[in-house]
């Protein structure tokens, strides 16, 4: 395969190229994309240094089979043409074409077969909050069929990119020495702090964050299921975590609901509470599955359970889904 990253300099862009290199996807040829800024860097793929292209509108994707795309809604929509025009299947991992009708967008554990339905070219990869919630919902979903769902997110500096983990550190840094906190990325000072804020507020007093959650999940899941979010940044680096209560048609019983986590798809079961385990954001870091615990019924609705998901948001919540994409993709091939 002759793929590309865009927006290598990003977190996801150079968790892309670790994971490429980690599950020996099949990369004949790799050319790396960035803004002005980036390009002329070099990175290191199997051994082989690669110099950053400038993205621009000419010819630079003809052959190439699969871009990876994160660098912004407002990139891909400006790109999308330049990527696509000659063939290249473009996975998007921002917002801008999740919603449209002919654009699939696809988690591999929940709707695979989505990714082979794609007129324009473009298959979108969800908000890393969706993607973790529906590999769990799925387990469920395969049971009985979840009504409604409430999650209250816990969300890490990672997901508002490199430069807010970097804006995290130096706030505990400068603290801890006594100096004001810098406040670049965040609304406010994330040490120390939660915001319960993510993306801009909309006119139902829902952020964009949290309408994502409810939309994407009927779009991925093709499902009448309804979502309410409360989404909240964390002073975590790199996993979100999510408390869920759902209702679903049927009353699950507490073992069922584990033995259906335990077998499904991208899960990990954790969830031992006599021994206190469960899945925290420093375990989580770095691994591929969402992890699953603290199930038990929801005490206000016999049809009611709640759990606790914790998932890297880097990996499963953005360049892994990509990439597992593309895989699926090969293996229809
Ligand atoms: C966050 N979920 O944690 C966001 C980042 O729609 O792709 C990803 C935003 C998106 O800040």
């Amino acid at each position: 395969m002759k793929v590309a990253i865009v927006g290598i300099s990003g977190a996801v862009g150079q968790e892309l190229l670790r994971i490429l290199e980690e599950r020996n996807f099949p990369v004949e040829e790799l050319a790396l994309f960035g803004s002005s800024r980036s390009a002329g860097k070099t990175y290191t793929f199997r051994g082989t240094s690669i110099k950053v292209k400038q993205l621009q509108h000419n010819d630079d994707f003809k052959g190439i089979d699969i871009a990876f795309v994160s660098a912004g809604g407002s990139t891909s929509l400006e790109f999308s043409e330049t990527i696509t025009k000659h063939g290249t299947i473009m996975i998007d991992n921002s917002s801008a074409f999740r919603m449209y009708d002919d654009v699939p967008l696809v988690v591999p554990e929940v709707n695979p077969e989505d990714a082979l339905n794609r007129p324009r070219g473009i298959i979108a990869n969800p908000n890393c909050t969706t993607i973790q919630m529906v590999v769990a919902l799925k387990a469920i979903e395969d049971i009985t069929h979840i009504r409604k769902v409430h999650v209250a997110t816990y969300q890490a500096a990672s997901g508002a990119g490199a430069a807010a983990m970097r804006e995290l550190e130096n706030q505990y840094k400068q603290i801890v020495n006594g100096e004001k906190p810098t406040i670049e990325k965040f609304p406010y000072q994330l040490a120390f702090n939660l915001i319960p804020q993510v993306d801009v507020f909309t006119e139902n007093g829902y952020t964009k964050e949290e309408l994502k959650m409810h939309n994407e999940t009927r779009k991925i899941m093709h499902s009448n299921i309804e979502v309410s979010a409360t989404c909240v940044r964390v002073p975590v680096m790199r996993a979100h975590s999510e408390a869920t209560w759902i209702e679903t048609e049927r009353s699950v019983p507490v073992e069922e609901a584990r033995e259906a986590f335990a077998k499904a798809e991208g899960v990990v079961l954790m969830d031992n509470p006599d021994k206190k385990e469960y899945p925290m954001p420093l375990d989580v870091t770095g691994k591929d599955e969402v992890y699953v615990g603290r199930i038990r019924k929801d005490l206000t609705n016999d049809k009611g359970l709640t759990f606790w998901t914790v998932s890297d948001q880097i990996r499963k919540g953005a360049a892994l889904n990509a990439i597992q994409i593309a895989e699926y993709l090969l293996k229809q091939q």
